[in-house]
């Protein structure tokens, strides 16, 4: 007899062969006796999505029946990549289904290979979403995300003579098998119209009449956990007609504007924007926001009202989580709820809301920092204009009986800013609300309390937190690099790393063992191999396997430095050119890899793009040089190519001038996979170095607290001779594009103010260091294995530990282990 507990799905090969064949048929609507790899990936992921959805029901049921307090993470964007690989090695079905497959004539890794990536994010923050959302799942946290669906991901990049052209990421054409639609978790979303003042039950209240009305629905995509049953939910939102107001349009006989219309809803969750420092004063920025967050904050507040009638225990079982300023107004429609809607006393509704939020800001100037002109949230939000008013107002109060009447500062902290352009400050916003403010690094929580909110660390020094961001090790080594994987199980005799990356730490006592150095290098090799066929296949250019790979890979910014590299990389050039045979014996092989994309609109970072293309048109194409230099840029870098590129580098650089990068995240991924560092003491860089020593990296360039020193000479300040030499050959038309490449050039000679020309002497001291480590395998492999071995702090089980306990408050929740399977 059937238990409701035993689980339908069986995971023998027999059984998946099965359900795959199944699938194809009947979901795929293909022959079972002829499909295509693509159909076959079609089918096996449709098989996959029943088991994690079978968990995912019972998880569910679970949460439900236990009510634990829940976190919700709301977050504008989420860079998945693909899901496949990562959810049968979290069901821990892997080796189940390649053997199913392979019976049936077909191999894993090929129809992996068929999944498009979910690009529904810009970069760190949204990657680092994703790599939360798997470690709330695997420690068994009662947990949801909440986002938009859309349509178009981040821009394909596309290069064109080098130019960096954006083309539409048309993700969904060939469906996508991971999602359910839920055509009955629908919720209404008001936007313009007015606020009238009504008498309801005798009491005052602010009535909302909307001008535009969207329906949003939810799409589910399961994240299950490694090593336990329970699989999380991450609900998106996407837009869609209100029935309601379409059918008044219908009734009048506006039968083509009211088809219009429905174009319109769907608009809303059409595109990502894809800048990821900018986003002021866009309508439809503004309308994806309060979107996303009205539909989530009415979903949470209905499951809380399944189980419970009063809000004062809204806190005791909600935490939301802010990532970021974009869902700040989670804050100010939750309080529009509790007292339009429910009809709490403000202040009654005040205090409940200020349990509820845990703020995390990903950004280190000022002028990231989000601002809304108050003509647009009026227009668009009425009532919650109002409410930000009055929000603004209390705080104003309660604030000069704190610090009495310091305009300056006062103007400082206020919600809103009487500039030219009167604007709402979402970050203050957020600050003034939430229990707790979140660095996402030492330096940078630092940071926050020392410059970007000095004045509210001063009045609430207990907000303010550090939660060093972390990424999965599920992703980046199981998934990513699986001959790690392999020989870091069999060194440590166990698999359990995979839910305990602390236990990395037990290779540092082989760390000069000559076995395991060995088997080091060649899980080094076979990724190199992977990556070099990657090159060929994209660019044509064949590299050697004994060249250093070296490697940055992010988004371009001025910031992120990657004009510094390429002076380097000439630099280098430069120097091959000009020695002789047996000087050039003694030189290092590189291999330069760089990619990343530009936002649309940021020339600069286009220009950089160019300069890199040029150069590495030149360079690869000397015979002179050969081997001992290559450079290439990897188009249209996303999360599934970070799988290749991230296991087969041997160096990373992480090049932003100090005091710009709240975190990096990239550099983790890359020492779990032994890459060993070349940066800037900046971000994460700081606590890596605590972990694996200084003697283990390569650190270079200004401190922190050189940098406004170094500014202040500016432009006087002289360029050193070596990079005055490399600027020269630009500006004389080496590399082409003469004209096109001054303003570049001018940038480090002139103001130079992410100080490129200060920091180029240790840059190069830093890459000669680099190529003397790598000359003697033996110290180079046991640097890389060192740094393997620290890198369990950076893990996102450890980010989510740390906000589960300090800053949300919640227990985990585990399904059952009798169960488990
Ligand atoms: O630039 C930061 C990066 O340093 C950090 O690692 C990441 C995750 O916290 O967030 C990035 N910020 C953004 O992606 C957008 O502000």
């Amino acid at each position: 007899m059937f238990g409701l507990m035993d689980g339908f799905l069986k995971n023998d090969p027999i059984s998946l062969q099965k359900d795959i064949l199944y699938h194809v048929e009947y979901t795929v609507a293909r022959s079972r006796f002829s499909f295509d790899d693509f159909e076959a990936y079609q089918a096996l992921a449709h098989s996959v999505r029943d088991r994690l959805i079978e968990r995912s029901h019972d998880t569910q049921l679970f949460f439900k029946r236990k009510d634990p307090k829940r976190v919700y993470f709301l977050s504008l964007e989420f860079l998945m990549g693909r899901s496949l690989s990562n959810s049968v090695i979290n069901l821990g079905i892997r080796d189940q289904y390649a053997e199913a497959l392979s019976q049936l004539g077909f191999e894993f890794e090929v129809l992996a290979e068929q999944e498009g990536d979910a690009a529904l994010g810009n970069g760190g923050l949204a990657r680092l979403s994703a790599c939360q959302m798997d470690s709330m799942a695997t420690l068994d946290y009662p947990a949801w995300g909440y986002g938009l669906r859309y349509q178009y991901g981040l821009f394909r990049q596309v290069i064109l003579d080098g130019i960096q052209h954006e083309q539409p990421d048309f993700w969904l054409n060939f469906g996508n098998p991971w999602e359910t639609e839920r055509v009955h978790v629908t919720y209404p979303v008001k936007f313009y119209g007015t606020v009238e003042e009504e008498i309801l039950n005798g009491e005052k209240c602010n009535v909302w009449n909307p001008g535009e009305l969207v329906e949003a629905v939810a799409y589910d995509n399961p994240i299950p956990g490694y090593g336990t049953r329970n699989t999380i939910t991450l609900r998106l939102w996407a837009g869609k007609p209100s029935d309601q107001r379409d059918m008044e349009a219908f009734n009048t006989g506006d039968y083509i504007n009211a088809l219009v219309s429905r174009q319109k809803a769907e608009n809303i969750s059409s595109v990502l924007y894809p800048d990821d420092r900018s986003y002021q004063g866009k309508e439809l920025r503004l309308k994806q926001q309060y979107f996303f967050v009205s539909a989530s904050i009415q979903d949470i507040i209905r499951r809380f009202k399944d189980a419970h009638s009063n809000f004062d225990e809204f806190p005791d079982k909600v935490a939301l989580q802010l990532n970021d300023t974009h869902p700040s107004l989670a804050i100010v429609e939750v309080m529009r709820v509790l007292v339009d809607e429910e009809h709490l006393d403000w202040h009654k509704a005040w205090d409940i809301v200020c349990k509820l939020f845990s703020f995390t800001i990903h950004a280190v100037i000022a002028e990231g920092l989000e601002k809304i002109p108050v003509d647009l949230l009026g227009s668009l939000l009425p009532r919650h204009l109002q409410i930000i008013y009055d929000i603004n107002f209390n705080f104003v109060e309660e604030l000069k009986k704190r610090i009495g009447l310091d305009y300056d500062r006062l103007s400082r902290m206020s919600i809103v800013e009487e500039a030219a352009v009167k604007t709402i400050r979402m970050a203050n916003l957020s600050v003034v609300c939430a229990h707790t403010v979140n660095g996402v690094s030492t330096v940078h929580s630092e940071l926050l309390k020392t410059k970007l909110f000095k004045d509210f660390y001063e009045l609430w020094p207990e907000k303010f937190q550090c939660m060093t961001n972390g990424v999965t090790q599920r992703r980046w080594i199981v998934v990513s690099n699986p001959s790690l994987c392999a020989l870091l199980s069999k060194w440590l005799g166990t698999e359990a790393w995979i839910r305990n990356v602390d236990l990395l730490t037990g290779l540092r006592e082989y760390a000069d063992d000559a076995d395991l150095q060995q088997e080091w290098m060649m899980v080094k090799k076979v990724n190199k191999m992977r990556l070099a066929e990657y090159i060929e296949a994209m660019s044509g250019v064949k590299v050697s396997l004994d060249a250093m790979f070296d490697v940055q890979t992010k988004r371009i910014h001025e910031y992120k430095r990657q004009l510094l590299n390429i002076l380097g990389i000439i630099h280098r050039y430069d120097c091959i050119k000009n020695m002789d045979k047996s000087q050039q014996s003694k030189v290092v092989p590189r291999v330069c890899i760089i990619g990343g994309k530009a936002a649309p609109g940021y020339e600069v970072a286009k220009k950089i793009i160019k300069l890199c293309h040029a150069v590495a048109e030149k360079i690869n194409n000397d015979s002179d040089v050969g081997d001992l230099l290559k450079l290439v840029f990897i188009p249209d870098y996303n999360v599934s190519l970070a799988e290749v590129v991230i296991p087969g580098a041997d160096l990373s650089q992480h090049l932003s001038t100090a005091g710009h990068e709240a975190s990096g995240t990239g550099s983790m991924k890359f020492l779990m996979n032994g890459c060993l560092l070349l940066a800037t003491e900046d971000g994460s860089t700081v606590e890596i170095v605590e972990e694996i020593g200084a003697e283990n990296l390569f650190l270079f360039g200004a401190k922190i607290h050189e940098v406004p020193e170094l500014r202040e000479k500016g432009p006087a300040h002289d360029v050193p001779l070596q990079c005055a030499r490399v600027l020269r050959l630009i500006r004389d038309g080496h590399f082409g594009f003469q004209d096109y490449f001054q303003s570049l050039c001018d940038s480090v000679e002139g103001e130079d103010f992410y100080l490129l020309s200060s920091d180029f002497g240790s840059y190069l001291e830093a890459q000669a260091a680099a190529d003397k480590a790598f000359a003697d395998p033996k110290k180079w492999t046991k640097m890389s294995i060192l740094s393997t071995a620290g890198s369990g702090r950076f893990s996102s089980d450890r980010t989510i530990r740390d906000y589960a306990e300090k800053s949300w408050g919640i227990e985990p929740c585990r399904f059952p282990s009798e169960f488990d399977g």
